[in-house]
């Protein structure tokens, strides 16, 4: 699979907007900021193919890739935002909740990717996100980003303090490419799955 023959497809603030590709889909969520869309970028060796380095809690959408005409990236909106109101909150759940409802129920491979800052502890907003793939059937992966910044014995202790909670954990690194093979391999895997 090329996956530097990526495209945008859609973005939507709501569910009933949306129009899913039927394909399999690799989703990536994760607290404000800690890189999903950069990791999207780096998947796909694409630098503006998803928007990078708005300033925290902007993106309230969900956004779509398609890459190759065979496997759907899905950049959800960051969560963790302090700043954000209560019912921006709510509008955020019900829409992930939809969301991966749809997409767990579909006879087609889906895969999560939970995106996290290498350097932080896992926040509570983190195992919400969990349950709510594990909640629609969705397996996930963790993403430990930012990994550049570790020194090799904080990599070592991160990795293992992330995978007590969410099982596998990649470490990645957007800015100099690490972890980007192993999530290529994953979407290379939900698609001869889905054959
Ligand atoms: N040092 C370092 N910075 C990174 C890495 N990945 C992303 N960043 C930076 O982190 C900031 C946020 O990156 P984004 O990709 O926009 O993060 P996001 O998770 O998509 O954020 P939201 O869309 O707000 O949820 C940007 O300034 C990126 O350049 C990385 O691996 N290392
Ligand atoms: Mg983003």
């Amino acid at each position: 699979m090329n996956y530097q023959n990526a495209e945008f497809l859609t973005t939507a603030a709501r569910l009933a907007d949306l129009e899913l590709p039927e394909l399999p889909s690799l989703v990536f969520a994760g607290r404000s900021n800690v890189g999903k869309s950069s990791l999207i970028n780096l998947l796909t060796g694409r630098k503006g193919l998803a928007r990078v380095g708005s300033s925290p809690g902007k993106t309230t959408n969900v956004n779509l890739f398609c890459v190759d005409g065979s496997l759907m990236l899905c950049d959800l909106p960051g969560y963790g935002y302090a700043r954000r109101p209560h019912d921006e909150r709510e509008r955020w759940a019900r829409l992930i909740d939809s969301f991966l409802a749809v997409v767990g129920n579909r006879k087609l491979p889906a895969m999560g990717v939970i995106v996290l800052d290498g350097r932080i502890p896992v926040q509570d907003s983190d195992r919400v996100m969990a349950d709510y793939f594990r909640s629609h059937r969705i397996p996930y992966v963790a993403a430990a980003n930012k990994c550049e910044k570790l020194k090799s014995a904080e990599r070592t202790a991160a990795e293992r303090r992330f995978a007590e909670v969410f099982g596998t954990v990649l470490l990645c690194s957007a800015e100099t490419g690490l972890g980007a093979d192993e999530l290529r391999s994953i979407g290379e895997m939900l698609i001869h799955n889905g054959r």
